[in-house]
């Protein structure tokens, strides 16, 4: 959707049956410019959708269920998948079972995320029903 006039720019044009809301967005892989989205559907419904920020679907399988969260893990530009108490990247390979508390030390070094306005309301709205990840506000 054009923010400035709320035109729609892309989007599924076939019929749902319920798209859960936990859908995931992130910078997952260079291989596309910008954001990647994910989304699958719930309560009788078996479609998924992957799309890139061009609109181009790139996936219609079940990639990471219903729930994936997109997380900073390695601290290179693009995010990384949870999913079953698993790190994945975007291709499928296994960063880390999470198992317990980790202590990661980063080699980069980011904002603190609270600094960052839209991560801030993110992780307000997210208190105030249904969870969805903080998006940040740059890349
Ligand atoms: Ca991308």
């Amino acid at each position: 959707m054009d923010a400035k006039t709320g035109k729609i720019i892309w989007g599924y044009e076939g019929s749902t049956v319920h798209v859960h809301g936990q859908a995931m967005i992130g910078d997952f892989t260079d291989e596309y410019p910008g954001i990647e989205c994910y989304a699958g559907e719930a309560k009788g419904g078996d479609k998924f959708f992957l799309y890139n920020a061009q609109g181009e679907r790139l996936s219609d399988k079940n990639l990471w269920g219903l729930s994936p969260r997109a997380v900073w893990w390695d601290a290179d530009d693009q995010k990384e998948i949870y999913h079953q108490g698993n790190i994945i990247e975007y291709d499928g390979s296994e960063v880390m079972k999470i198992e317990g508390k980790l202590l990661i030390v980063a080699d980069s070094k980011k904002i603190c995320l609270m600094q960052n306005h839209l991560y801030r309301m993110s992780v307000a709205d997210a208190t105030m029903g249904y969870y969805n990840s903080p998006q940040v506000g740059f890349k």
